[in-house]
């Protein structure tokens, strides 16, 4: 299922350009295109689920797939491994949880701290 006026179901579809990170037949990978962090990047479902809130059981294995694949594709855009590497993982759900597209999209970010800087 994907939505017309998407933006992100756009990007997918090749519609709108993107600098694709990865795809599978389930989910799609892109750079942000005003990243919070050197390595920015969002993993997208090719469905389109608008937040975590319509999220079901049925949706489990593809939540997994997103999260497991955040790690090694986190490696691939250049993050520097576990321990002393890493990235970190942001879901922005509902307006006062900073979402903005509502197409849900894992933001993974690494290759700094930006975090913890003022
Ligand atoms: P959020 O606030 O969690 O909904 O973040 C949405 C992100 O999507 C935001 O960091 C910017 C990114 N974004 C919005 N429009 C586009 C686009 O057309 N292309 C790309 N690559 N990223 C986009």
């Amino acid at each position: 299922m994907t939505d017309a006026n998407c933006i992100f179901c756009k990007i997918i579809a090749g519609q709108i350009p993107s600098r694709k990170v990865y795809e599978d037949e389930h989910v799609f990978a892109f750079h942000d295109i005003a990243p919070w962090a050197p390595i920015h990047f969002l993993i997208i479902p090719k469905l389109h689920i608008p937040s975590m809130a319509q999220l079901t059981t049925e949706h489990a294995a593809l939540m997994g797939h997103m999260m497991t694949l955040a790690p090694k594709l986190a490696l691939q855009e250049g993050c520097n491994p576990y321990p002393d590497g890493g990235f970190r993982i942001v879901l922005n759900n509902g307006t006062e949880g900073g979402q903005e597209v509502h197409h849900l999209h894992m933001h993974v970010m690494g290759g700094s701290r930006p975090w913890l800087r003022g």
